[in-house]
């Protein structure tokens, strides 16, 4: 008997017993084939949280991704609540509506084992690791581009009845503890001397600088306040290149366990950042190929910004039907709304931007780095690499609102990855 249909209670999933506990859920069935002693199963959970595992059988292949009631990257020692899977499964299923095809099929949620069973995608593997192995990904930009804005903009109060966003609000303002950790990992710890902290030595000079800084921390805290209280929509709230997986064509995002109500610029800009982290620690991993590779990426960063505007002005025409910025004001009176969206999209921007350089600092500073510049084995290299990105980070706080578009975005990455700092 299944645990479900025994009501037992949580108990993580293993190898030896995935196949008997759950055994009997139809829709797993359907994807796998009915006798579980013919499944063969995997875990293959690398992520900082969470248990996953590939379940194969003869019919075919499904995911099982079960919630820990701990952080995984650290023990038991740091609990953390198993309703993140509820949050993840409501957040994945409201995707899918906003963004058909953008996340993996949900096949089967069970609350109390606080697991999804879903899609197993294939041929991908995790952005991040295409990333580093500098293998390109077509239509990566329009697709992370149209994913934002569409979760962006159908979430929010311009798309969205009121009655239904503020539901939703009070809904995902239950997933307390999740985006407690952005709150502390992002946008606190890599400023002062908190204990899980750590960098690769050679850094203290800038990081001397960063923390000297009371003007940027001072707009760290304000971005903070915003995350922490501005519900424009329903953010997938943790968008980096481990959350993509992909194949040559295409990419699926995936882990939306940090999802809550935030600022439009908080995924794009987390994105945006990702990229640039792959840019800067390029030179650690190409030889001849690097030039072009590294303007891949940045074509890449451009590319998702236009998907995004393109794409959020076509709603803003075929789909405001939310109480922001009603037709009765605008159209109805004979008067464009361009300018007021094109307002709005600035302010994203300046968001994003301001987002995009604390997520490059938290990645070397705070706990969870990025694989990206982990891997680079060479010490003095790797900390020549991530001091630009630190330094970039620190002119995107301060300057957001200076930035005037992608393009310049770019031309301030060539001009930091020629920088020798150290
Ligand atoms: C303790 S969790 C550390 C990080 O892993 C997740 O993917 C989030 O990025 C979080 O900040
Ligand atoms: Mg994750």
């Amino acid at each position: 008997m299944s645990a479900e249909a025994a009501g037992t209670e949580y108990g993580a999933l293993s190898v030896e017993t995935l196949g008997e506990r759950l055994s009997g859920i139809d829709r797993l069935e359907e994807r796998v084939g009915a006798d579980p002693s013919l499944w063969k199963v995997r875990e293959v959970g690398d992520g900082n949280l969470n248990l996953v595992f590939i379940v194969e059988g003869p019919k075919g292949t499904a995911i099982v991704k079960q919630a820990l009631p701990y952080v995984r990257l650290v023990g038991d020692s740091w609990p953390l609540p198993l309703y993140r899977a509820f949050y993840e499964y409501h957040a994945l299923i409201r995707q899918a509506e906003r963004d058909p095809g953008s996340v993996p099929e949900i096949y089967h949620f069970d609350e109390a084992q606080a697991l999804i069973v879903m899609e197993f995608l294939s041929p991908h593997v995790i952005l991040r690791r295409k990333l580093i192995l500098g293998e390109q990904v077509g239509g990566l930009a329009e697709r992370l581009g149209l994913f934002c804005a569409r979760t962006a903009f159908r979430g929010s109060e311009l798309s969205m009845e009121s009655g239904r966003k503020k539901a939703d609000v009070g809904l995902f303002s239950g997933n307390v503890e999740i985006p407690a950790i952005t709150e502390s990992l992002v946008f606190t710890d890599p400023y002062f001397d908190a204990e899980m902290n750590s960098h690769t030595p050679g850094l203290e000079p800038i990081i001397a600088t960063l923390r000297g800084d009371a003007r940027m921390k001072a707009r760290v805290q304000r971005m903070l306040m915003t995350f922490a209280s501005n519900t424009e929509t329903m953010l997938h709230g943790d968008l980096h290149s481990g959350s993509i997986m992909a194949t040559e064509t295409e990419a699926k995002v995936i882990d939306p366990e940090f999802v809550q109500y935030g600022p439009m610029g908080f995924d794009i800009g987390m994105l945006t950042a990702n990229y640039l982290m792959a840019y800067f620690s390029q030179p650690a991993h190409r030889g001849a190929d690097l030039e072009a590779y590294q303007e891949w990426l940045l074509e890449v960063i451009t590319g998702t910004f236009a998907a995004f505007k393109a794409e959020f002005a076509r709603l803003w025409r075929e789909e405001r039907t939310g109480m922001l910025y009603p037709a009765a004001l605008f159209e109805d009176q004979g008067q464009p709304s361009d300018e007021a969206r094109d307002e709005l999209l600035r302010n994203i921007w300046q968001d994003a931007m301001a987002i995009c350089g604390i997520e490059m600092h938290r990645r070397c500073l705070s706990l969870a780095h990025n694989a990206d510049f982990e891997e680079i084995e060479d010490v003095a290299m790797r900390a020549s690499l991530e001091v630009r990105n630190l330094m970039m980070g620190r002119d995107l706080i301060l300057n957001a609102e200076t930035i005037a578009d992608p393009a310049a975005l770019c031309d301030m990455a060539r001009a930091y990855n020629g920088k020798d700092v150290l």
